[in-house]
């Protein structure tokens, strides 16, 4: 009898093969390319496919574009909301424990395995442009071109094999550029390809391109019904944490809101020091309005908080219209040359956002405007147009979907499950019903939030601050925003002593070591 991860592999590989050659018979000898395009803190809430009260005023119709002709993943989540570990977890399949990048202090071992590598092993070509964030030189690529650590906006330096290079332009722009020009000449035509294409957009400080900076200059946008949440129902964590628009956002770098004086001083040159003298002019042009209102306003209090509210989603969404912008450019290239019909490509970011929920920015917490994240996935003649998933996935099944879809065998070792069979419009008898979550990043760093794991199932979440020993439980379905920590409540004394069960069950099934807690 076949275990699980082998049936779900059969099954999943069998029923491509069946329908690709129904529908596609030039291709059925050809296995499918897979692109990969992935941005940085992109929140759901900033994808219309996905609704929300963003979705009208900034929508994204590329985006939009792969969900409605393929799949959304309603309920998509991530390990370990930060970015360095969440892009470890994608490559390699395993918790962060196991392929040891807990937090963005870590240094990528690049000798272990991962699905790049292969792919590569496979007959795969493989290449990578754009944001890495992992220190190491990437390993299992063909071809690779990477931003330095969290890389810049304007003028950007790329480290490839052969050494660094300074590219004149707006990053979002030069990294599909590369791939596009990888795709166009650089490629083995007779081998399929699996092809990275990975943003640094829309990661704080939201520097807007040429073709944006003025998009939604008159629009006001929707608050979130928590912008002016005062922590009170819930921890020590929620109170404590550094990543308020009110105290921690930034009027200079965040929003550049600079006046005159401030030009001399150092914050003020490094951000505009990349920029050339066009692209500085069009900058200052643009932000002049904004500036002005600001000198003049004297906001304080609240009024001060709603302000810089609406100057952080005008630059976040100025941002991601670009990414949406350059989604259109490849999915315009892939049709234009045919390749569409036998690549599967997929959006979704390293994790998601907070865009004035619970009056933060940032990212973190197990709550979920972080634990989620978008995912949305093409792949014409196998995944039904329009098609809507709902259980459980998690940036950890990356690495297995990509190899069920190529035909390669999985590793005994990682720890995902292979989305294929959903993406096909077929529920396996067993998938998961709940999730482990850990962030090991912790107190005393960036934004301050206290490490912690926890479980969250379809309708409930409780997580274990563990450094401050306090205990949080949220009923999703009565309380979804998660502002009152239930966990002593007795009505959910049962549900609290189920989920520390699921949560000890989930914490051996991935061997997390036991001190890390
Ligand atoms: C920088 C940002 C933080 C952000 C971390 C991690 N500050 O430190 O706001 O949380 O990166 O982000 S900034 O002033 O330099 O923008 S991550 O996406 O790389 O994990
Ligand atoms: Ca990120």
């Amino acid at each position: 009898m076949l275990s699980r991860r082998a049936f779900l592999k059969h099954a999943g590989a069998a029923a491509v093969a069946t329908t690709l050659a129904a529908t596609h018979p030039a291709h059925a000898q050809q296995r499918p390319n897979i692109l990969w395009i992935y941005s940085d803190d992109h929140a759901q809430n900033a994808i219309s496919a996905y609704g929300g009260r963003l979705a009208s005023a900034a929508p994204t119709p590329n985006i939009d574009r792969i969900a409605r002709e393929g799949v959304l993943f309603r309920n998509s989540f991530v390990t370990n909301a930060i970015c360095g570990p969440c892009r470890a977890v994608v490559l390699t399949g395993l918790h962060s424990h196991l392929n040891g990048f807990r937090d963005n202090s870590c240094r990528f071992d690049g000798s272990q395995e991962t699905f790049p590598k292969l792919l590569r092993q496979n007959g795969y070509q493989t290449a990578l442009f754009g944001k890495w964030h992992l220190v190491s030189d990437p390993t299992g690529f063909d071809a690779w071109a990477v931003l330095p650590g969290q890389g810049d906006y304007y003028n950007p330096d790329f480290i490839t094999p052969a050494g660094k290079e300074r590219v004149e332009g707006y990053v979002t722009d030069i990294i599909t550029t590369k791939a596009l020009h990888w795709l166009q000449h650089d490629r083995d035509g007779d081998k399929p390809f699996m092809l990275m294409v990975q943003h640094k957009a829309s990661h704080r400080e939201w520097l807007p391109g040429p073709d944006h900076l003025s998009r939604y200059e008159e629009v006001t946008f929707p608050e979130p019904e928590t912008l002016f949440d005062d922590y009170g129902g819930r921890g020590t964590a929620a109170r404590e944490q550094d990543m308020t628009i009110a105290k921690t956002m930034r009027l200079g770098p965040d929003l550049k809101l600079w006046g005159e004086e401030d030009r001399d001083t150092p914050p003020w040159k490094t951000f505009f020091g990349r920029m050339n003298d066009e692209q500085r002019e069009a900058w200052e042009a643009a932000y002049q309005a904004r500036n002005e209102t600001f000198r003049t306003a004297n906001l304080q209090g609240d009024d001060l908080v709603r302000f810089k509210y609406q100057c952080y989603m005008k630059d976040y969404l100025r941002c991601i219209a670009s990414v949406d912008d350059n989604v259109g450019r490849v999915l315009d290239y892939l049709e234009k040359t045919g390749l569409d019909k036998n690549t599967v490509v997929f959006y979704s970011s390293d994790q998601s956002f907070y865009l004035g929920e619970h009056g933060w920015f940032d990212k973190r917490f197990i709550y979920e405007e972080s634990l989620r994240t978008p995912l949305v996935a093409r792949w014409p003649g196998v995944i039904p147009p329009g098609t809507e998933i709902t259980p459980m996935v998690q940036n950890l099944d990356c690495a297995e979907t990509f190899l069920d879809i190529a035909g390669v065998p999985i590793p005994d070792q990682m720890q995902g499950l292979s989305m294929l069979p959903l993406m096909q419009g077929t529920q396996p008898e067993t998938w998961r019903t709940s999730i482990y979550y850990h962030y090991y990043e912790g107190e005393g760093k960036v934004h301050n939030v206290y490490k912690h794991y926890g479980v969250r199932t379809e309708r409930y979440k409780l997580a274990f601050f563990y450094t401050l020993n306090e205990w949080e439980f949220y009923d999703l379905e009565k309380d979804p925003h998660e502002m009152k920590n239930a966990y002593a409540a007795p009505d959910y004394a049962d549900q609290v002593r189920e989920l520390k069960a699921e949560l000890a069950r989930l914490r051996e099934l991935y061997k997390v070591p036991e001190d890390d807690a």
